[in-house]
């Protein structure tokens, strides 16, 4: 595949996905810094690139555009042993990566945003998102305690997707001493994608 160009925040997980699927392909990527805090994802220059006015975007070498972290990397490995042949194992990888976007992120990210970012006290928080986070980190674990990585024994986009988050889980508070598992596998998948563990 030809150079992409990715907007994106360097330190957020949805931005990070396609980065880490576009450099295990060797994709080359040109990465443009879009902060999502200081309003750069709300110019007119980049609200005419995506409407939603959200990164991570990939423009690609013939001018089209791509949003949605889970859709850019599904783009970017097509063909790749990132996605199963197998058409229940890709259902499968598919499920967890619609479970992360709606029961996952929005729980986890979000805490981390706010607690380690923009370094709001626990007490500002909503506690519905430690319940929630702390529901999607015990789903991870039941499934990781059975399997290595969360679809048919490899690396596939499910785990690239659920990774991002729940590397930085402790960032939001989460006590992660509670999911040997999820421990396990984060040291598995950032191995894979050799990436350094999140201290
Ligand atoms: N579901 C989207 C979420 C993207 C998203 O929430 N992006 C954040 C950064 S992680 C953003 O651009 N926020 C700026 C805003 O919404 O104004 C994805 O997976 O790509």
């Amino acid at each position: 595949m030809d150079a992409i160009t990715l907007y994106g925040s360097s330190d957020s997980g949805n931005c990070l996905k396609p980065k880490w699927v576009a450099d295990r392909l060797g994709i080359s990527v040109n990465w443009i810094e879009t902060n999502a805090f200081d309003g750069s994802t709300r110019t007119p220059e980049f609200l005419a690139l995506n409407p939603v006015g959200q990164v991570p975007l990939v423009v690609l070498s013939d001018g089209r555009k791509l949003a949605q972290s889970n859709a850019i990397m599904t783009y970017l490995a097509e063909g790749s042993d990132l996605i199963p042949s197998d058409a229940y194992e890709r259902a499968k990888m598919f499920e967890w990566m619609f479970w992360e976007q709606y029961s996952h992120e929005p729980a986890v990210a979000v805490r981390i945003a706010r607690l380690h970012y923009l370094k709001k006290r626990e007490d500002e928080l909503d506690p519905a998102l430690l319940t929630k986070g702390n529901a999607a980190l015990a789903r991870l674990e039941q499934q990781l305690k059975e399997t290595p990585y969360l679809v048919g024994g490899a690396l596939t986009l499910a785990d690239i997707a659920c990774v991002a988050y729940t590397r930085k889980a402790h960032l939001g508070g989460f006590d992660m001493s509670q999911f040997p598992a999820v421990q396990c596998w984060l040291k598995r998948v950032d191995a894979d994608l050799g990436l350094s563990p999140v201290t």
